[in-house]
């Protein structure tokens, strides 16, 4: 029962090509037929959009979520999923002879994210309107996404990602609902009846545009709202400028700059560059984002007092916590209130979501950069600073070294992170481990300071996009033994756990599982010209490029079975594909080397005939949402090896578990939640604890060359990293080698090594069995339910938002 019936829509199909193309869709390309249909569900869509907007309750709390970064992927397919008409659709146009996955493809994805911080503001979005909140997104429409990856003789080449040359058939331009940022000038200060009053002037003005774009509830009518910022100059500024006084430069000059800001994402993850343009972005769509808020809620509210209890603000990482003395400044210089009532109402509206323990990611900014850039938004950075570290020296007098490492201001700089716990009333980590060690080790001081403000959310992902969208045949067996519920119930999936012994059902899992790796099969062929044997195991490891992700050590493992079967020890190795995926930071030099690493060992190891039935090796390039629904439902084994303690949660760790991947992990982030679920026979995890790698750091007390000389196997492997056979190039892997030996080894790779070799021996032991393998997979797809984003949204909903 839908709003549309297949008649209906084919007429629909016909008439919106007609109209947009200008003539029969007989005749028309596949971009032309995608675009015909992507504005026809726009405006399905846009019937319960208006709905949405019409039925909001003014007295019902609305959540913003702010993140520099949401990474959507394609939106066609997910939205007919949650609109109910997917397979209507399908089967009109095939009676149109169009194949409505063919048209799918055209998509271009929407890629304005980094990776898991991103991604997960994506989730969360599809979740929020699932789940019935009114929830918008709020963020940076860059006209560059992330840029795409090229492998060019081993080595990743970036380019630009112009994601926006065709048609965007999603967004809605909003023209007449600019706001108006400003950047740079002075504050002037004058005093009416003893009450100061602040005059930003001689400032730079930025035209901001929203672009909203729908997001679509699954099966309940319900629409949000993402909202993206674009950058625009004031256009009677220009003219002004060029016309008026004929400065004609000075105009271009002014349109570049303002342009640059929404120009491009920055490609870096768990790693900050303090750049000016990174810092203007922030401060562009949080200003714009709390601008418009204010505005709607002036419009149903006459008390702006009440706002906490309407509007709640959440914070994607400190990268939007200009949020806060934003929100400040208009409480405090446009509405006029005391700056305690407006502190109260600023604290009580926002929370904020932490996603590293990484020190080089935490966020700080050089005094006089920012005073230049905003000076009215640092003058009030100040004064919290001054009335936080008063209230430090009440609690800690004398204590004077605690209290500068607490300050929000010092040595200069400015710390977000602590502007953000300060400034809100929630503070989350992403997963159980990871907001232990906020607590104990990261923000202890904090956590004693403010011990309430503290929670933990484990982060979860949408199993509408990851398990109903890309594995169609699973969702199906799924659906056939334990009904539907589990789609509006994610956590009601365990039920699957009665049918993981049954024969059918393993039956089932088997050839679904060779059906979705023979497509990634035929995918690589078209893509690469490899082949690969879909009966070997399909062994994935997709995610960013990162030393402490320890891509390295899954080399490792590759190399010395190499090595083993070459030596003729390679009987009980099961053949096996190492699949890679993932993007370097343009500017990280080692993650770099370990791409081209990567790509040395699969030329060897793919065109050595002795080995070449054993193992095989794929990088396959530009890794994006897109490329993961491909390879994620055809892995068998899901590489999760970060160091313990860096990982702060993970989330492709999930997405490999719902589709029936084993995980090979150590004990980081959320995949200590997977083993509670799975229990410890239905996965593999190896490697030092959390605690043990905190204690090395704390001590010093690791020495990576013990490692070499304890070990003949590595110390052949290191061999190898210099050897012609692999490395033409000879000062190619030299960083590697420095980082090992040099820095001594920092992320443990050589440490873990053995144990994992040993978690691979019984990753291949396991295989043997099939039966056990895939009954081993259903319980993996059975627990995932605790997984999906609406439990971690509803989570939110009662503790942090109170919706
Ligand atoms: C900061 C300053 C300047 C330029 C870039 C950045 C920047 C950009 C992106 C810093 C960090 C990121 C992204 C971080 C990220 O994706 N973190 C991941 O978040 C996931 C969701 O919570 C977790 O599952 C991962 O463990 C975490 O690494």
């Amino acid at each position: 029962m839908t709003f549309i019936n297949k008649e209906d829509f084919k007429r629909d199909f016909k008439n919106k090509y007609l109209q947009i193309h200008g003539e029969e869709y007989t005749s028309g390309t596949l971009e032309e037929k995608y675009v015909a249909l992507g504005f026809l569900v726009r405006e399905y869509i846009t019937k319960q959009w208006i709905e949405t907007k019409k039925s909001y309750d003014k007295d019902k709390k609305q959540v913003y979520y702010f993140s520099m970064e949401f990474l959507l992927g394609k939106l066609l397919s997910t939205s007919l999923i949650n609109l109910g008409i997917r397979e209507c659709l399908k089967e009109g146009l095939k009676e149109l002879n169009i194949d409505l996955e063919e048209l799918e493809e055209v998509e271009e994805d929407q890629g304005l994210g980094n990776g898991g911080l991103g991604r997960l503001a994506a989730c969360f979005l599809d979740s929020m309107a699932s789940v019935n909140i009114i929830g918008n997104g709020c963020g940076i429409r860059y006209k560059y996404g992330f840029f795409r990856q090229k492998i060019v003789d081993g080595y990743q080449v970036e380019m630009p990602d112009h994601w926006l040359k065709g048609r965007n058939v999603w967004e809605i331009k909003k023209s007449n609902k600019g706001i108006i940022v400003k950047f740079g000038g002075k504050v002037k200060v004058d005093s009416d009846n003893g009450r100061l009053i602040f005059t930003h002037i001689n400032y730079e003005p930025v035209l901001a545009i929203p672009y909203d774009t729908p997001i679509v509830g699954y099966k309940n009518g319900i629409v949000n709202t993402l909202r993206l910022w674009s950058a625009e100059p004031l256009n009677n500024e220009f003219d002004y400028l060029a016309f008026s006084r004929g400065e004609y430069l000075k105009a271009i000059e002014y349109k570049n700059s303002v342009e640059a800001i929404s120009q491009v994402l920055y490609p870096d993850d768990n790693y900050l560059e303090g750049r000016v343009l990174r810092l203007k972005q922030q401060y562009f769509f949080v200003s714009a984002g709390i601008q418009s808020i204010i505005r709607h809620f002036k419009k149903n509210n006459n008390d702006i007092k009440e706002l906490n209890n309407k509007i709640a603000i959440h914070i994607n990482d400190t990268h939007p916590s200009l949020a806060i003395p934003e929100l400040m400044r208009i409480l405090l210089d446009e509405e006029g209130l005391s700056f305690e009532e407006a502190f109260y109402i600023t604290e009580n509206t926002i929370s904020y979501t932490n996603h590293t323990i990484m020190k080089e990611a935490l966020e700080k900014w050089p005094v006089d950069m920012f005073k230049s850039i905003l000076p009215r938004i640092y003058m009030i950075i100040e004064e919290l600073n001054e009335r936080f570290c008063k209230k430090l020296w009440d609690k800690y007098y004398g204590e004077w070294d605690k209290i500068s490492r607490m300050a929000i201001i010092s040595n200069s700089n400015i710390h977000m992170a602590h502007l953000a716990i300060v400034g809100s009333h929630s503070v989350n980590g992403v997963a159980k481990l990871h907001t232990e060690i906020l607590k104990k080790e990261e923000m202890k001081e904090f956590h004693k300071f403010y011990n309430e403000k503290f929670n933990n959310k484990t982060n979860g992902i949408t199993h509408r996009r990851w398990l109903m969208k890309i594995n169609p045949s699973l969702t199906r067996v799924i659906n056939e033994s334990i009904g539907e519920e589990w789609i509006k119930e994610p956590e009601r999936l365990i039920d699957f756990k009665d049918y993981v012994k049954d024969k059918d059902i393993i039956n089932s899992l088997k050839v679904i599982k060779l059906k979705n790796k023979i497509a990634l099969s035929n995918f690589i062929k078209e893509s690469m010209n490899i082949d690969i044997d879909p009966r070997s195991i399909f062994d994935t490891q997709v995610k960013r490029i990162h030393g402490y992700k320890r891509q390295l050590l899954n080399v490792f493992n590759i190399l010395d079975s190499y090595n083993r079967i070459i030596n003729g020890q390679g009987e009980d190795i099961h053949p096996r594909t190492f699949i890679f995926g993932g993007k370097a930071a343009p500017g990280y030099l080692f993650a770099k080397k370990i791409i081209k690493l990567i790509n040395s060992v699969a030329y060897v190891v793919n065109n050595d005939k002795r080995v070449s039935d054993k193992i095989k090796v794929v990088f396959l390039e530009n890794y994006r949402v897109s490329l993961g629904e491909i390879i994620i439902p055809a892995s068998e084994v899901s590489e999760q090896i970060s160091t313990a303690s860096k990982e702060a949660s993970g989330t492709s760790n999930m997405k490999f578990m719902m589709n029936g991947a084993l995980t090979i992990a150590t004990l980081d982030g959320a995949n200590i939640e997977i083993l509670d679920r799975v229990g410890k026979e239905n996965i593999i995890t190896f490697g030092l604890s959390a605690k043990e790698v905190i204690e090395y750091y704390k001590t010093g007390n690791y020495n990576s060359r013990d490692e070499i000389n304890k070990d003949n196997r590595i110390k052949i492997i290191i061999d190898q990293l210099s050897n012609p056979k692999f490395n033409k190039d000879f000062s190619d892997f030299q960083v590697i080698y420095h980082n090992l030996i040099t820095a001594n080894d920092e992320f443990f790779v050589l440490k873990d090594f053995n144990e994992y070799i040993k978690a691979q021996d019984t990753i291949n032991s396991l295989y043997k069995d099939e039966n056990r393998w895939n009954e081993i997979s259903g319980v993996n797809i059975a627990s995932s339910g605790f997984f999906s984003s609406d439990r971690t949204i509803n989570q939110y909903k009662e503790d942090v938002w109170k919706v």
